[in-house]
């Protein structure tokens, strides 16, 4: 079973997945939680590329492609190996994000994301949960920390990013919103009925 979270920046995306993770541990499961870019050794130095400030101007193409070789390092590292073995992946983002902060946020083709991921032959969500909030609480939330190459991008692009998001819901299968501006044991009951359904248990 292979699971994806996604949302803007402090929509609560590692709060949720630390919940479910150890509330399925407990339940017997053997539980995987990766993020990305990153989550492997490769791809955590391709993260370091991708997050950090830059003089130049970093074509959004090139972050897709970056994207990518972290994303086929860890679908082969570390995704296909532990859904072949029954484990449960959990992904602190995967290729929704791209398709948000990249082709709505800026401007790449969502057939170019498409084509990459087929051709690359990576594994797909059986659920992604979209965890939706405005880009002002998401401000709000993360005030307190040094903000990264991509979230000092303006409110304006966040807004595009969360657009994106609302337009995948309406348009793809096993993509999930939950409200994140409501409390984080309410959202965690939320997402604990939807994977007990997904899981039939
Ligand atoms: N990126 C991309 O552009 N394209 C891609 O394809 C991919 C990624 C895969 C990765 O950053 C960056 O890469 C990301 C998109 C880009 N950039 N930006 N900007 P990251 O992994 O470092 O950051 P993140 O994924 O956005 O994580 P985050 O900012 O830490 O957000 P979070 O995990 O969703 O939130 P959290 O840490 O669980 O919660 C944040 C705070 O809010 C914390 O104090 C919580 O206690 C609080 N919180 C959480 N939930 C609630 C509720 N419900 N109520 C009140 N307070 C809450």
């Amino acid at each position: 079973m292979f699971i994806s979270f996604e949302g803007i920046e402090g929509s609560g995306k590692s709060t949720q997945i630390k919940i479910i993770s150890e509330s399925l541990q407990k339940k017997g499961h053997d539980v995987i939680s990766v993020r990305e870019p990153g989550g492997t050794e490769v791809g955590e130095k391709i993260r370091k590329i991708f997050l950090q400030e830059t003089t130049e101007n970093f074509d959004p193409l090139t972050e897709v492609l970056l994207l990518y070789a972290s994303r086929k390092q860890l679908d082969n590292e570390i995704i296909k190996p532990n859904l072949k073995k029954g484990s449960i992946v959990i992904a602190d983002r995967f290729f929704h994000a791209t398709k948000a902060y990249q082709c709505y946020g800026k401007g790449v083709e969502l057939n170019l994301v498409e084509y990459l991921h087929k051709t690359l032959n990576i594994s797909e969500p059986d659920l992604s949960i979209y965890i939706d909030i405005n880009p002002e609480l998401s401000r709000k939330r993360i005030s307190n920390r040094k903000a990264d190459r991509i979230e000092q991008e303006s409110l304006d692009f966040f807004s595009r990013v969360q657009h994106g998001y609302l337009q995948l819901e309406k348009e793809s299968k096993n993509f999930i919103l939950v409200d994140g501006s409501k409390s984080i044991e309410k959202i965690s009951g939320e997402i604990d009925s939807l994977i007990k359904e997904l899981l039939n248990v």
